[in-house]
């Protein structure tokens, strides 16, 4: 579910030079009720205690599927979980409102990197976090 937690992602309050503004607006949560890759996102987020807004961005339409402006526009592969990191974000440049992040896995690290609230959900050790993620590229192949 949805929070109202106004944290921001630690690298910004970090960054001088990306100053946070009064109102630091959430994370867009572009995902789908059914897919399995944006539950990772979604139980990241809620995990991590970040603030961010959920989007259903698509939806089953006979044997495709009906997807939202905001998502074809933020993604060129159109895939939901897309994450629109707002303008606070060192992250973001030119005139963007927003920078997108999409792939679950990619969600997963950002997430895991920018709120650290928690243990990392990788392994310290190179060699252990290096098998990690020949585990998930194996199981993403499954
Ligand atoms: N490799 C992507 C897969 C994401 C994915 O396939 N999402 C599906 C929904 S479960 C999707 O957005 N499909 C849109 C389409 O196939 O056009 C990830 O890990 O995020």
């Amino acid at each position: 579910m949805a929070t109202t937690t106004d944290a921001a992602p630690s690298c910004c309050v970090a960054a001088a030079a990306h100053a946070i503004p009064a109102e630091p607006r959430p994370i867009t949560f572009l995902t789908a009720w059914f897919c399995p890759f944006a539950q990772r996102a979604h139980i990241a987020l809620e995990e991590r205690d970040a603030a961010y807004e959920p989007i259903q961005a698509m939806e089953f339409a006979g044997a495709g599927f009906s997807k939202q402006d905001i998502l074809i526009a933020n993604n060129p592969k159109a895939e939901v979980p897309t994450l629109l990191i707002p303008r606070f974000s060192c992250a973001s440049s030119g005139d963007a409102k927003s920078v997108a992040i999409y792939e679950s896995l990619v969600c997963l690290e950002y997430i895991d990197e920018a709120y650290q609230g928690g243990e990392s959900y990788y392994p310290g050790c190179p060699v252990q976090k290096a098998r990690a993620k020949l585990w998930l590229d194996i199981l993403a192949k499954v």
